[in-house]
């Protein structure tokens, strides 16, 4: 009996992860975008992600040294946050972010971009 079950099940149980995945709070666009390089420093950076969320967590860093920003952790969820940044020499930058989504899950990725004066082609 239960080895007629488990195909379904375990099939039944990979339908409901999948709509779970897709049901999860996702960046959708930042600027600076993801591996790109800016020729000039951005005095903010901005998020925008797929629904309202509550951003928890937006570390900038440069190798291993943090950088102050202007993030402060509100209670009230956006789609769409802009958060100062110190001014940024040259060099590449990663940021961690964490967000708690309409779903009630928290969320975390990084993405990160370089500023470089010098770059021919700017891709911003
Ligand atoms: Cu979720």
């Amino acid at each position: 009996m239960m080895k007629i079950l488990s195909k379904p099940l375990a099939m039944l149980a990979l339908m409901l992860v999948s709509s779970l995945a897709l049901a999860h709070t996702g960046l959708k666009e930042s600027t600076p975008a993801d591996g790109t390089t800016v020729k000039m420093a951005p005095a903010a950076i901005d998020l925008v992600f797929n629904g309202d969320v509550r951003l928890i967590k937006f570390e900038l860093s440069s190798g291993d040294q943090e950088m102050e920003t202007g993030f402060k952790p509100v209670a009230e969820t956006m789609a769409n946050y802009s958060i100062a940044t110190p001014a940024l020499s040259e060099g590449s930058y990663t940021v961690n972010w964490a967000v708690i989504g309409a779903d009630g899950h928290t969320v975390t990725n990084s993405f990160s971009f370089s500023v470089d004066a010098a770059a021919v082609a700017a891709t911003q």
